[in-house]
């Protein structure tokens, strides 16, 4: 495989292979496909273990993928209105911060999806517009400058770029030589779900239809973060405590727990978030870990995506759009416009464009675990210096700012790592 030095040429793909399916590999797919690039998308399994629980994608999220034209509303989201904060005992509101002109602001709706629903709708976007989806690939090993993947089943496949989106525990990373320093997080998370219906039986009107992610607690380790996600009317609920609680050494994806030991992690919480979680459904443990930011996501013809490349902790609610952003930018990147530029070139772009603005807001997901003050959408004002604001987060103009590290760094041309 030669390095592309042909002059532009308005049909010129290439054969992209993106590693893991999940929303990250499923939107870059996409927005490679709409490129008129081959995309492979290889993933290890089939799809049993996708979190039931929801996932808001703020307008930087929701404008990629309606510029791709995925037809969101399949994904039943509830179009988020308001952040509303709770005392943490009584459960009295103390402020309600209107979201009222989001989308006059930002351009498209604040949408919190249940994210089964948004895992379903991409990978069927994905395959509609002709991306191959080849399950039970495990990727094991990766050669960066062939571009070549070899899977635990046996097959080798090369290709021009291999995009590796295989999650927080990327093994792909390891293949491109990053050893993650990784420390536990000193705070857990068990996260639950229960249906209106059952808020409804349960007297707890109070909950529903507010259109909001209501939060109690967030100063300090304990925060309750709740919202409603489908139009069928799925509650979700995130509640943070100190990991040290229940000194667990196990992880995964499907350690339980009983609604008792849910009410025993909060004692004097809200006696109706109580009565919540004495009638909630598939309690689960969530594990937490602080990834320090990598040395670099690029290697020959293999680029880091999605939370391969900038896992972060949740308390942003930035970890599926950051991304859909990446995948946003590897759309930009592998057009048309820049195709005069070579792979290595085109990923080192894409590492300059977005390494920054994923490890700003990977850092502010850290500051924000035990100051809610810090969310983005909770207050848009710049009372601390160097704060993560939402118009900063949704007002990024990526094409732009691609466009502009063309012209102004010609260097990207001789880069090698
Ligand atoms: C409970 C929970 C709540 C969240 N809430 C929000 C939110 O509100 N807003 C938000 O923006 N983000 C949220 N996030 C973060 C968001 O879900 C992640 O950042 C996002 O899903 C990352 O997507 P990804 O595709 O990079 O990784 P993943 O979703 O982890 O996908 C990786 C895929 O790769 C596959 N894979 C792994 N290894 C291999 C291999 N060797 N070969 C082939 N395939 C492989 C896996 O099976 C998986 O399908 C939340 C995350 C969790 C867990
Ligand atoms: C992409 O697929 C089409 C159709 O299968 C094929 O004609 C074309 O050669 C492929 N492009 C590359 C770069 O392999
Ligand atoms: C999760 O655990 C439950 C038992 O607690 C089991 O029935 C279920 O099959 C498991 N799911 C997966 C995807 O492993
Ligand atoms: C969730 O939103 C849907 C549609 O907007 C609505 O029908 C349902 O009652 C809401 N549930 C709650 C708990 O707010
Ligand atoms: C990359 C991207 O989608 N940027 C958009 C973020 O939102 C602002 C405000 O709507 C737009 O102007 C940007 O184009």
């Amino acid at each position: 495989m030669t390095e592309d030095m042909s002059p532009s040429s308005n049909t010129r793909s290439l054969n992209i292979a993106v590693v893991g399916a999940g929303l990250g590999g499923l939107s870059a797919a996409i927005a490679l496909r709409q490129q008129n690039h081959n995309v492979t998308i290889y993933e290890r399994r089939d799809f049993g273990g996708e979190v039931g629980a929801s996932l808001s994608c703020a307008s930087n999220g929701s404008r990629f993928l309606e510029e791709w034209g995925v037809y969101i509303a399949a994904a039943k989201p509830v179009v988020l209105k308001s952040l509303i904060m709770h005392d943490w005992a009584s459960g009295e509101v103390q402020i309600k911060y209107g979201l009222g002109d989001y989308r006059e602001k930002f351009g498209t709706d604040y949408n919190n999806f249940h994210r089964i629903d948004l895992h379903v709708l991409l990978k069927e976007t994905a395959i509609a517009r002709g991306c191959k989806l080849e399950c039970w690939h495990q990727a094991t090993s990766l050669d960066t400058e062939a571009g070549e993947l070899r899977f635990e089943n046996g097959e080798v496949v090369n290709a021009d770029v291999i995009i590796c989106a295989d999650g927080i525990r990327s093994q792909m990373r390891g293949q491109m030589g990053i050893t993650p320093r990784v420390t536990p997080s000193a705070s857990c998370c068990y996260r639950c779900i229960i249906p209106t219906a059952r808020l409804l039986e349960l007297g707890l009107e109070d909950f529903v239809g507010n259109d909001a992610i209501e939060f109690w607690g967030g100063y300090g380790i304990n925060k309750i973060v709740m919202s409603n996600c489908s139009d069928n009317g799925v509650v979700s609920c995130y509640c943070f405590y100190p990991a040290e609680h229940n000194n667990l050494r196990e992880d995964g994806w499907n350690i339980s727990t009983t609604p008792e030991n849910l009410i025993a992690t909060f004692p004097g919480l809200d006696p109706r978030v109580h009565k919540l979680f004495a009638h909630a459904d598939d309690i689960k443990m969530w594990r937490l870990y602080v990834h320090e930011p990598y040395p670099y996501w690029v290697r020959g013809r293999c680029a880091l995506l999605g939370d391969a490349a900038h896992p972060m902790l949740p308390d942003q609610s930035q970890g599926a759009c950051q991304a859909i952003e990446d995948a946003g930018a590897l759309g930009i990147i592998f057009s048309d416009q820049y195709d005069h530029l070579s792979v290595t070139q085109r990923l080192q772009l894409y590492e300059d464009e977005r390494k920054p603005r994923a490890t700003r807001v990977q850092e502010a997901s850290a500051r924000a675990r035990t100051d809610l003050s810090e969310r983005i959408g909770w207050s848009s004002s710049t009372d601390r210096p160097g704060k993560l604001t939402i118009e900063e987060v949704c007002g990024y103009d990526m094409k732009n700012h691609v466009a502009g590290l063309v012209a102004e760094a010609p260097s990207i041309v001789s880069v090698v790592h």
